[in-house]
């Protein structure tokens, strides 16, 4: 037992270091410095002496760079000047989302961007709609159930997401964010993550693997990464910026950024595999329409569950004939065996 715990931890330690891809390739990381931001955060926003730069309502201090104050009508955001051009990533979100309203008596969320464009105001989280690449959204804010409350009683609890939600969109430049379905049309994958006024520090872990993606997140205060999406078959060209932002409306948070770490990942390829990957040019994400989380065709009509039913049934009743024929031919000839 205790061998085992042991086993565990440094399991858990190995993994920190160096984890392994889901085929077991180990990966190797290094943190890139010039697209991390972390204390002390020196002269953010003075114009070409940082790495970062600040928009909108935006300020650095000495512990975080407050996307917004809790205050009405905010936004604003902090984007890398340089573009990325490494192959596989991993972006460590340290943020701290905090404020005085009650329960889903706050908002909007913040958003981690991974984008063509940057430096653009917007309804998106406090970035452009219509934007080209990734975003992982923590949004706090349920728009959809609060406005559209006749529609909350055709969610299956499949279907229902329990905000604040984390979720992830990938744009190509002509598609929109629903601000008022919470994205749920372009929703690749989310989780619930009760991130809120919490003492502890939360976290949120952008994996982008050999086209996979994966978020995480440890907000439980358990140093523990719980997985919230990952998805296979992601195109996300090299070259983008990274950024975060934020936005509040008639309701309010405080979305503090305490730390972006991004680490570059090796990932061994073979020769084969460097062919395959052809370069991507747009935004993409193969198979878009098994990711969908919509209620709209959701789940099975009753004439669709009846008629699955009745054939599982008979197909069922058919095994059992043709087991109990294929039996007692067997029987009957070890029976003729015997005499
Ligand atoms: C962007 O995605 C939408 C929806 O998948 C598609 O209809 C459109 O053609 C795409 N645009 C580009 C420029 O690829
Ligand atoms: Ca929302």
């Amino acid at each position: 037992m205790a061998r085992m715990m042991v086993a565990t931890y440094l399991m858990f330690i190995a993994y920190l270091h160096s984890s392994l891809s889901d085929d077991g390739h180990e990966m190797e990381e290094f943190l890139k410095r010039e697209y991390s931001l972390t204390k002390p955060y020196q002269a953010i926003g003075v114009s070409g002496s940082s790495h970062w730069e600040l928009m909108g309502d935006a300020m650095v201090t000495t512990d975080q760079v407050r996307l917004t104050p809790d205050m009405q009508s905010k936004q604003g955001a902090v984007w890398s000047r340089m573009p990325c051009h490494l192959k596989d990533w991993e972006l460590q979100v340290h943020f701290k989302i905090h404020g005085q309203g009650k329960k889903n008596l706050n908002g909007d969320g913040l958003a981690v961007w991974y984008t063509k464009e940057r430096m653009q105001k917007g309804p998106v989280f406090g970035n452009k709609d219509f934007f080209t690449g990734l975003g992982v959204f923590v949004d706090t804010y349920p728009n959809e159930e609060k406005h559209i409350e006749a529609q909350k009683k055709r969610y299956t609890p499949r279907t229902q997401r329990i905000f604040p939600y984390v979720l992830a969109m990938v744009g190509n430049g002509s598609i929109t964010y629903d601000h008022e379905r919470d994205g749920r049309p372009t929703e690749i994958g989310g989780c619930n993550a009760m991130v809120r006024n919490l003492k502890h520090d939360t976290f949120l872990f952008i994996r982008y693997v050999r086209r996979r993606l994966t978020v995480m997140i440890d907000i439980d205060g358990q140093h523990e990464w719980r997985d919230c999406l990952d998805i296979p078959g992601v195109r996300l060209p090299m070259g983008y910026y990274f950024g975060a932002s934020a936005i509040t409306g008639d309701l309010s948070d405080n979305h503090d950024l305490i730390s972006l770490k991004l680490y570059q990942l090796t990932v061994l390829r073979s020769k084969q595999e460097e062919e395959d990957e052809e370069e991507v040019t747009i935004p993409s994400v193969d198979n878009m329409e098994l990711h969908r989380n919509y209620y709209e065709g959701e789940g099975m009509s009753g004439i669709a569950i009846f008629f699955t039913v009745l054939f599982s049934m008979l197909g069922l009743f058919l095994l059992i004939v043709v087991g109990l024929v294929v039996y007692s031919h067997w029987n009957e000839s070890r029976r003729k065996r015997f005499y």
